[in-house]
């Protein structure tokens, strides 16, 4: 059985991410791990916060904390933000773990012992006042393509030009501000990527036939233009430091890994720092007589504890999926593999890359350092999660960039989600506890309509879960949303409202059926909509707790729906207990867009 290990893109430690960052990379990520478990399979997510580099010296200093103290609470600011996405990380590591920096020098001892490494001198602007070299974001200036006086040494935000801090006019220390800036020689280590290219080339060749196109486009762009060899070493306090073991001078000199060069290989240092932070897994036939004697549930050990299983030597039964936005993809087909090939050791490399564009606000680029944008906590506050994980998976920037806009986003949600999903389970529950109480009622045989109905949501389910496999999110979004409005319609052409007056019996069928389908919606749009689907499954289960009657749990139940004529949707048993929640969705009003373009702007 294949079993799924799920990356996601890691998003920087500085500041709270906006929602552009999470619909490109962890949101997918969680809906396509959610199914996958949901469907019986072992899934290892994995994420973490990606802590080197200069955002986070730069964003600690104007914190005024030590890295290390901004990092830990900045980690842990995410975390529970993350968390009221309810978004199922196995592990939301950290790429500041000892196992990441283990991880990363050993891979950097592998690539110098097989001369995939060598040291040279560059030219590198250095500040007396502040007694260092300034990697690149540490220089400001103005762009010399457009003039902006805020201009990154590393890229100028305004025409997003990449720059190296020596082209900067009148260049200035980011920290201290001083002009009396020099170029000095320093020496740095270079990843030789040039002598990889050819077998980048052939993975990329066996493997991204199936990716995106997205994915594939970057990666040959990449290779087509050459691999450069890249400096993988940085003048930093903070990072992975360069092992004096192998590197005394440069370790001498307080160098660090470049936060790229450490930041992919994170995804494994994560899951290592997960597997030796838990306690072993209590295997069941290990635990008491009760457990050794009851069928092991193989899910029950899922994901196995074993890191390397997933990682090194990894069996064909890994299937590895990365998600993350376009901006990321050449360094995850490009320079992580030329990272993982140059080691000579079989690590796991992605099967599949799942790019995503732009989500763009009013058709401008979100933005963390400009605060342009709806934030990932903020947003928390305006509505409640499952508000924003339908309606950025249903308008998911997969083959293009996509457009936030405050009244789109409220028109998806009034339609797709109060009217149609939270209408129908609101009138058939309703409904029903009026005419027949709160137990499920009998009725009648089911009938043509039934069947057809029957029919339907199993020719839906079939095109939900293909979209759901194929990481096709936008369509998959739309099947589902066809799943629920198969409910209105149900009850638009049988109006049990109405037939109750003259026929309970056939009433009563009709609001079994129709609450068979709630049960199925229930099961069915857990990925997206966790937090509903957990709503929507309480509604029917034993005031006692446990599962529902006769229910194995699960998305199989929801297959029992089958395209058999025959069949009907009558997997509830009448008689079955069951509550009517409070409504599961509220429409925004007008008077709330308003409030919200003031808020966030638009
Ligand atoms: N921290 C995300 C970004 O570029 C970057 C991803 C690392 S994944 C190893 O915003
Ligand atoms: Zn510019």
């Amino acid at each position: 059985m294949t079993r799924h290990l799920i990356t996601s893109a890691l998003p920087y430690i500085n500041g709270i991410k906006h929602l552009g960052n999470m619909v490109g990379s962890m949101l997918p990520a969680d809906v396509y791990a959610r199914y996958l478990r949901l469907t019986g399979h072992e899934v290892l997510f994995i994420c973490a916060t990606d802590e080197h580099g200069t955002p986070a010296e730069l964003a600690a200093h104007a914190a005024g904390l030590p890295v290390a103290e901004f990092c830990a609470r900045a980690h842990a600011a995410q975390k529970a933000v993350y968390d009221g996405y309810a978004l199922s990380f196995d592990h939301f590591g950290r790429s500041s773990s000892p196992q990441n920096a283990e991880l990363t020098q050993h891979f950097a001892r592998r690539l110098k012992e097989h001369g995939f490494i060598e040291e040279r001198s560059v030219r590198q602007v250095y500040s007396p006042v502040d007694g260092r070299f300034l990697p690149d974001r540490y220089v400001e200036g103005t762009c010399p393509h457009c003039g902006d006086e805020r201009a990154r040494g590393d890229q100028c935000e305004n025409c997003t030009r990449v720059l190296d801090p020596a082209d900067l006019l009148h260049p200035r220390s980011a920290i201290s501000g001083s002009t009396d800036l020099e170029v000095r020689e320093t020496r740095h280590l270079f990843l030789l990527q040039s002598r990889l290219q050819q077998e980048v080339e052939a993975w990329i060749d066996a493997v991204a036939g199936t990716w995106p196109h997205l994915s594939t486009s970057i990666a040959r762009k990449w290779l087509t233009e050459g691999l450069h060899d890249r400096a993988i070493t940085r003048d930093l306090d903070w990072g992975v430091p360069v092992p004096a073991d192998t590197w005394p001078e440069l370790a001498a000199e307080g160098k660090v890994f470049y936060v790229w060069f450490d930041a992919p290989i994170a995804y494994i240092g994560a899951t290592k720092e997960w597997a030796e932070a838990s306690p072993a897994q209590v295997s069941a036939a290990g635990g008491s007589p009760a457990a050794a004697a009851a069928p092991a549930d193989p899910r029950a050990s899922f994901p196995r504890r074993d890191w390397r299983s997933w990682w090194y030597e990894a069996d064909d039964t890994v299937r590895y999926t990365q998600f993350m936005g376009k901006d990321n993809v050449p360094f995850h087909t490009v320079m992580f593999p030329a990272t993982e090939l140059g080691v000579r050791e079989p690590w796991k490399k992605a099967d599949i890359v799942k790019g995503f564009n732009w989500l763009t606000y009013y058709g401008g680029k979100f933005s963390t350092s400009a605060r342009r944008g709806v934030f990932t906590a903020e947003a928390l506050e305006v509505l409640p999660a499952d508000y924003w994980r339908y309606y950025l998976v249903a308008h998911a920037p997969e083959s293009d960039d996509s457009s936030f806009t405050w009244e789109h986003f409220a028109a998806s949600v009034n339609k797709d989600l109060a009217d149609t999903l939270g209408n129908f389970v609101n009138r058939t529950l309703s409904l029903s506890r009026r005419k027949y109480g709160d137990t499920v009622p009998a009725g009648g045989a089911a009938g043509e309509p039934e069947a057809r109905l029957g029919a339907e949501a199993a020719r839906l389910l079939a095109e939900y879960e293909e979209h759901l496999s194929g990481l096709h999110y936008r369509k998959a979004a739309a099947a589902l949303r066809s799943l629920w409005a198969l409910g209105n319609a149900y009850l638009a052409e049988k109006e049990p409202w109405r037939e109750a007056k003259t026929d309970p019996e056939g009433a009563a069928l009709t609001l079994r059926t129709a609450m068979n389908l709630v049960r199925l919606q229930a099961i069915v749009s857990e990925p997206v909509v966790p937090v509903t689907a957990g709503a929507l499954r309480a509604v029917f289960a034993p005031a006692e707790g446990g599962p529902v009657q006769g229910d194995p749990g699960g998305w199989a139940d929801a297959t029992w729906v089958t395209a058999d004529e025959a069949r009907t949707l009558d997997f509830l048993p009448a008689g079955t207990p069951f509550t009517v929640p409070p409504l599961l969705f509220s429409k925004i009003t007008d008077a709330d867009l308003e409030s919200y373009r003031t808020r966030f702007g638009a």
